[in-house]
């Protein structure tokens, strides 16, 4: 036995707290090929209330590429890993309404973990969540202008569980549900970091609403992993 691992053994006899030993997983997310034009939201500038709210013209975000195909809102996450959630101990994710869009349009949770919906705009709203895998309730709450946050959550995982608004049949948002801590969203600039990764192997899964999903074998130690995913629209 080598004297480390004997260090360790002593350690854990004596009940002592022993550093974890984690990674870390980073990398980029790339689009190639010209992605549809984002679909222009005509029914807001046409609403009254809501044409007042926002001057600008409105597109549904499908695709948020950068210059060099970088691609936002992918979610990446270890594949095939259940019952390891601390979204019940985590801090609450935010979902907001303003100018009669849902902002962000993508984001990410953990089961158990709370989901705040805010209505930022002074109208009323209609909360509609439309989950489709069982576990997970579908649930449609009239949010009043001024009124307090509707509390959400979620005990199932399930990718790209869709938000609406019953009153604007144009407001979508997309929550992926994770039942463990390790999966991030990629930024305007196509990376992600998921940190805190027990050494192992997995498979890394990365998930576009639109462009599909990749995924890759990959493991673990006490270092950094890179790995990067290219989508190819065809
Ligand atoms: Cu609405």
């Amino acid at each position: 036995m080598k004297t480390q691992n004997l260090g360790l053994v002593v350690a854990t006899a004596l009940g002592l707290a022993i550093p974890a030993v984690a990674g870390e997983i980073r990398g980029k997310v790339t689009l190639k090929g010209t992605p549809p034009p984002n679909p222009v939201v005509k029914d807001l500038s046409a609403d009254p209330n809501c044409s007042k709210l926002v001057k600008e013209t409105v597109h549904i975000p499908m695709f948020r590429v950068g210059p060099g195909g970088e691609l936002a809102d992918v979610f990446v996450t270890l594949d095939g890993i259940t019952g390891k959630s601390t979204g019940a101990s985590a801090p609450p994710a935010v979902l907001d309404q303003k100018g009669c869009q849902y902002i962000p349009y993508v984001l990410a949770i953990q089961t158990k973990q709370t989901l705040l919906v805010k209505n930022s705009d002074p109208l009323l709203h209609n909360v509609h969540a439309t989950p489709t895998v069982p576990g997970n309730k579908e649930r449609n709450e009239a949010q009043l202008a001024g009124s307090p946050d509707l509390k959400f959550t979620f005990d199932a995982p399930e990718k790209f569980l869709r938000f609406k608004c019953d009153v604007h049949p144009w407001m979508f948002a997309y929550v992926c549900v994770s039942d463990h801590p390790w999966f991030a969203l990629t930024g305007a600039d196509g990376t992600f970091v998921i940190k805190d990764v027990p050494p192992g192997k997995y498979t890394l899964e990365a998930s576009h609403r639109k462009a599909g999903t990749l995924k890759k074998d990959i493991e673990v130690t006490d270092g950094v992993v890179e790995v990067d995913f290219v989508f190819e629209l065809k």
